[in-house]
């Protein structure tokens, strides 16, 4: 039976066990969406198609599956741009397809015309530009088969008009993608499992440094057997945060520039570095001509264009995770690391004192507090999304995550304006979650006009605001480095919970910490979706900070005791 490449589209996602995308429709994309009416698919209506590439990226990191988003040609397909590249620096598996002007026009500036695989090229895990319908089904399974096999990330598939309005038998076997990553084949060079062990074995002060990358395998469980079996103490990164229980004892928390102090300071004196799936991205190592000097290192990545590329290291592993670690194990002798571990907690000093958590209500209402009583209040239990500055980083730290892909963010490319349409995404992706948005003034009026996807779709999502009436993040660089001119990052808004309500969402503000847990509590009772506009510090800091490129361990520390900021 013949088939339109349109309908081949769709009946290739089916295929794929995709339920649901993400898109915005125009006329290049038509056909598809026309044909998209035979079909058991979830369309959600986005109202900017950044917001689709996000929702996407959202879906694919609360669930681990390929997330789609679908948008017209031209200016429908260049606005997914910022959504592409954010998946692909954090390494999550969407697949964006685009409608593009008919094969003939190609070349010619025909309307809504650009040349979006030449534009995502080096945004993409892979592009395909298909103008046949004889090619849909290969190149959408084969898209599918490239964004999540490997180190995941985003690929992205531009469909001419005709190629979706023309007829073509389709062979669903022939079409089947046979991908067969090269990483299988290790070269000469590569580390030995037995070079990782012995060198774990002889250590007095190992220190795990966990990823992404621990989740993307799904080696959660095994990286805690290393960890339990050997006594070492785990770091995580940013990306990293869920995969080790926030709780679990030998979980020291987060490493790097807004890292814990005591854990920046334990990789500088650490005598090993096992890292597992993270790749030393310059916000976790600081200046790298001093990045734990006195360390051995093993990295695992699956990506070996990772290994030795921003931190040299003794043993290099290219593989998965998971699969490394099974083969390790058997080999780790039992360890006992006492000495190392009170080594540590005497690191952590004073750090207790330096805690914001500490200081009691004094009738300000800082960001800290509300986020540890958002995780209170919601047993730590919610998959939280968050958007980029000061917040971000609050969230880090005050957030306890013990669950994997509970902590969904935009590390890489720190994209302002993610969190709102990735929280819409993880929604979907997981239904049953209870899914709150972190987010800043900032960044929440970058792309705020997704409540409305919220109101269509009728989810239950909860959005923080964060409002300190600044670029928060950049306010505290120009505060350290910048001599406090604050040059374009005082910021008006406007009323967040009149917004809200404009929308149909029930909107309310706080001003006071003792108000927190009732909007808190409101919010999560409705079963609708909630905006909180917390009216926050204006110049508050987040501590502890290692200045760009200054040494991991010469951090800006919290004043001690705790000087008030702004009006005192
Ligand atoms: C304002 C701001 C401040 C920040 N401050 C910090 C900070 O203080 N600390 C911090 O840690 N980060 C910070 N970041 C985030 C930072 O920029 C990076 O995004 C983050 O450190 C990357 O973490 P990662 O290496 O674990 O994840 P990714 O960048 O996602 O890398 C994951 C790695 O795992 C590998 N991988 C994937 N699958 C597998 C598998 N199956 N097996 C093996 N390997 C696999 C990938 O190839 C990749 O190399 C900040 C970001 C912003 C926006
Ligand atoms: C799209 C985009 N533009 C600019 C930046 C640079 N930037 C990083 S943090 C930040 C301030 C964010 O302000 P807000 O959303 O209010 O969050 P806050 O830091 O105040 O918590 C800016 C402008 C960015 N990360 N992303
Ligand atoms: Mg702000």
């Amino acid at each position: 039976m013949k088939l339109t490449g349109a309908q081949i589209l769709w009946e290739a996602l089916v295929r794929e066990g995709v339920t649901d995308v993400f898109g915005y429709p125009g006329g290049a994309i038509l056909p598809a969406y026309d044909a998209m009416l035979g079909y058991p698919i979830r369309h959600i209506l986005v109202r900017h198609e950044q917001g689709a590439t996000h929702m996407a990226d959202g879906y694919a990191r609360a669930s681990g599956r390929v997330g789609v988003a679908i948008a017209t040609s031209g200016p429908g397909a260049t606005n997914m741009v910022t959504g592409i590249a954010t998946a692909m620096m954090d390494s999550s598996p969407i697949v964006c397809i685009t409608g593009q002007v008919g094969s003939k026009l190609i070349g010619s500036d025909a309307f809504q015309e650009t040349d979006i695989t030449g534009i995502t090229l080096p945004i993409t895990k892979h592009n395909y530009l298909v103008t046949r319908p004889e090619d849909v089904a290969p190149a959408v399974l084969e898209a599918f088969a490239v964004a999540r096999s490997g180190r995941p990330g985003p690929v992205l598939v531009d469909i001419t008009k005709d190629a979706q309005q023309l007829s073509c038998e389709v062979d669903w076997d022939a079409a089947h993608a046979d991908l067969r990553e090269a990483i299988d084949d290790a070269l000469p060079g590569d580390g030995d499992y037995r070079d990782a062990v012995a060198l774990i074995n002889a250590a007095e002060r190992p220190l795990i440094l966990a990823g992404h990358g621990v989740m993307q395998s799904e080696a959660e469980r095994d990286i805690l057997a290393l960890a339990e079996r050997a006594h070492i103490p785990i770091a995580v990164t940013l990306l990293g945060i869920g995969g080790v229980p926030a709780s679990h004892p030998l979980n020291l928390g987060m490493m790097g520039m807004h890292g814990e102090a005591w854990v920046n300071h334990a990789i500088q004196e650490a005598d090993l570095l096992i890292a597992l799936g993270m790749r030393f991205d310059d916000r976790v190592t600081g200046n790298v001509k001093t990045y734990a000097l006195n360390a051995k290192k093993i990295h695992v990545d699956i990506d070996r264009a990772e290994l030795n590329k921003n931190v040299r290291v003794d043993v290099a592993i290219a593989r998965d995770l998971r699969s490394a670690l099974a083969e390790w194990m058997p080999h780790v002798a039992p360890g006992d690391r006492s000495a190392w571990l009170s080594r540590i907690s005497e690191l952590k000093g004073d750090s207790a004192v330096r805690d914001i958590q500490n200081l009691p209500d004094n009738g300000h209402l800082y960001a800290a507090h509300v986020i540890n009583d958002l995780w209170r209040l919601t047993d730590g239990n919610a998959v939280v999304v968050t958007d980029v500055g000061q917040h971000q980083m609050w969230e880090a730290q005050y957030y306890k995550h013990d669950k994997s892909r509970s902590l969904i963010t935009s590390g890489g490319l720190g994209t302002m304006g993610f969190a709102l349409p990735a929280a819409i995404g993880a929604k979907v992706a997981r239904p049953d979650a209870e899914v709150w948005v972190v987010v800043g003034d900032g960044g929440f009026q970058m792309t705020m006009c997704e409540l409305a996807t919220i109101v269509q779709e009728g989810l239950d999502v909860n959005v923080a605001i964060i409002n300190n009436g600044y670029l928060g993040m950049v306010r505290q660089w120009q505060e350290f480095f910048y001599e406090r001119r604050y040059a374009a990052t005082p910021l008006i808004g406007p009323d967040f919970a009149k917004l809200a309500q404009a929308f149909g969402i029930h909107g309310t503000a706080v001003t006071r910490r003792a108000e927190v847990a009732e909007a808190v509590e409101t919010a999560r009772r409705s079963g609708r979706a909630a905006v909180i506009d917390f009216q926050v510090e204006q110049e508050d800091t987040v501590y502890p900070m290692v200045p760009a490129g200054a040494d991991l361990h010469k951090m800006i520390r919290r004043p001690s005791p705790i000087v008030e900021t702004a009006a005192d």
